[in-house]
């Protein structure tokens, strides 16, 4: 809900008075970092994907997360080696939760964590030998279609030559076998890993098959999205239903074989645009196929999407079936929906995750009567948070008859639509251009816009605006449950999911429900219960 003028300025004086806790390049740094959203004010502009300042206590993570952890880690059919310590590999074994299933026979390598588990005698002496070793014992006893090397910090430090190793075993074994310097310190965050992921999995293995033309009609890839708790699977039914033909999914479930003919589809759909944007660009440069951005968290953005992919493709039959399914699955979810909304309406939320789902999340928040009023990304790039220029231009084919291409930005092309003229008048407005205003344009006047929360922040913001629930991951969940509000981890989603598309949006709701249900809190009382937010003096008379 948007608040008043003097609710704002009492917003920004409230930011001014956390902030005075830090040293005063912190604060100004810090500050930079901040924004209460502000209509007025015009186009409002963000820091981001800067250092977090040492001292910080933040929930970001390193590039080798990045890399190994969110883009390679669920390939399935490939063994993921990690080079160094054993607690990187330790901590990044199935806590992210992205399923995979395979067909009796096939490899499936995803309950696995391989590490070279390397010691202080290794970082001295080198840990190469260990590392040939380790993909010896990995290939013969697991016959992986691939094998990744990930690099963690010491393994930069100390100069292993990961390359190398790599290549011996390539020739050694006659399967691919990558290696990613993707050192823990490389860049300020995750953000940095997802890069390093694209660039090799573009080089090596996406397009390497002899396929020429996909395999059935309407053939897709969907980018950015790592089946967490069976999304993509809730996804993929969908799409299904409609007749798409998914060739790949980058990288939930994903798999070497199915990688390899990515080049195939005629249209890529960017879930995450943070994490695979590289892809769907070098996509687009090599193979010349437009990706479109979707977004399947809540059940009207869902039907969004799958209403602008049909609108994609153009063909009359497409749009129909689209909303044939679509009205069979609003039919099925949106009284369930209701039920929940009821319970939650009137409710408030912090929605702080990574690099999409804080902005992602909104809408099915809303959809249950619950306004976001606090998000941020923890990684984020600045125009994730402030969106792109919009200049729509369409451009006919030479005969006039077809549209040649949709450009929204300056100089991105995004869509290339196969519409006949005569619909232009009629698409024109639905052409989905909103994702593109980035996350700050999309919240009310008189919320926080929090790049990089950190924990001193997060704990001052909750008590100046008593949110009834946090979306948050495992570094914040329980000193916000200490707090006495529930948290929702939106990485994880705790045990549960799918979250995403129709059914998972239900899920969802029923998830957050049952948070603000639980007994629990009744044995637990929020700070601001229990000691006076007035500070002031009392005088006589
Ligand atoms: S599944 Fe994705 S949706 S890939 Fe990314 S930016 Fe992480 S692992 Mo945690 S939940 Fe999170 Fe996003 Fe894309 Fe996940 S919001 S932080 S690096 N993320
Ligand atoms: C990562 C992975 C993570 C961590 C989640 C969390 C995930 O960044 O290394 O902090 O709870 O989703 O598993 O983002």
């Amino acid at each position: 809900m948007a608040l008043s003028k003097h609710e704002i300025e009492k917003r920004k004086k409230a930011l001014e008075k956390i902030l005075e806790a830090y040293p005063a390049k912190t604060k100004k740094n810090r500050r930079s970092h901040i924004v209460v959203r502000d209509t007025s004010e015009g186009a409002q502009e963000i820091t981001a994907n800067t250092r977090t300042l040492p001292g910080i206590m933040t929930n970001r993570g390193c590039a080798f997360a990045g890399c190994k952890g969110v883009v390679l880690g669920p390939i399935k059919d490939m063994a993921h080696i990690v080079h160094g310590p054993i607690g990187c590999s330790y901590y990044a074994w199935g806590t992210r939760r992205n399923k995979a299933k395979t067909a009796e026979g096939e490899v499936n390598l995803i309950n696995y964590a391989f590490s070279t588990d390397m010691q202080e005698s290794d970082v001295v002496f080198g840990g190469e030998k260990k590392l040939i070793a380790m993909i010896d014992e990995v290939v013969e006893t697991m016959k992986p279609k691939a094998v990744t090397i990930t690099a963690t910090c010491p393994v930069g430090l100390i100069g292993d030559d990961i390359g190398s190793v790599a290549k011996a075993a390539e020739k050694k074994y006659g399967i691919p076998v990558m290696s990613f310097n993707c050192e823990g310190y490389k860049g300020v965050s995750q953000s940095a890993g997802h890069h390093i992921a694209n660039n090799v999995l573009m080089q090596r293995i996406i397009g390497s098959s002899d396929l020429e033309e996909p395999a059935g009609k309407y053939a897709i890839n969907i980018l950015g999205e790592y089946n967490i708790g069976g999304d993509s699977w809730e996804i993929e039914r969908v799409l299904k239903d409609i007749g798409y033909h998914v060739v790949s999914v980058m990288t939930g479930d994903g798999s070497y074989e199915q990688l390899k003919d990515a080049h195939t589809a005629e249209l890529n759909l960017v879930q995450c645009h943070r994490s695979i944007n590289y892809i769907a660009e070098m996509l687009e440069e090599k193979y010349g196929t437009p990706w479109l951005k979707v977004n399947f968290i809540g059940v009207q953005s869902t039907a969004q999407s799958l209403r602008d992919m049909a609108l994609y493709f153009g063909d009359p039959a497409l749009i129909q079936k689209t909303e044939e399914v679509i009205a069979k699955e609003l039919a099925q979810v949106e009284v369930v929906m209701e039920q929940y909304k009821k319970l939650c309406e009137g409710k408030t939320a912090f929605c702080f995750v990574g690099g999409s789902r804080g902005h992602h999340y909104q809408g099915l928040f809303k959809e249950i009567g619950i306004d976001t009023v606090l998000a941020g990304y923890e990684f984020a790039h600045r125009d994730d948070y402030e969106g792109r220029e919009v200049i729509p231009n369409i451009k006919m084919d030479a005969d006039n008859k077809n549209i040649e291409e949709i450009k929204v930005t300056k100089d991105e092309k995004r869509y290339k639509l196969k519409i006949p003229k005569e619909r232009l008048e009629e698409i024109k407005d639905k052409i989905p251009l909103s994702y593109y205003n980035g996350m700050i344009k999309d919240m009310d006047d008189g919320t926080f816009i929090v790049d990089d929360l950190n924990h001193y922040e997060t704990e001052e913001f909750i008590k100046l605006l008593k949110p009834d629930i946090l979306a948050s991951g495992i570094k914040d969940k329980y000193v916000i449950q200490k707090m006495g509000i529930p948290s929702k981890q939106l990485h994880s989603y705790d045990y549960s999911g799918p979250y995403a598309g129709f059914k998972g949006a239900v899920k969802f709701a029923e998830d957050v429900t049952m948070g603000f249900t639980s007994p629990t809190w009744n044995y637990i009382v929020p700070p601001w219960k229990s000691s006076p937010t007035l500070e002031g003096t009392v005088t006589e008379g």
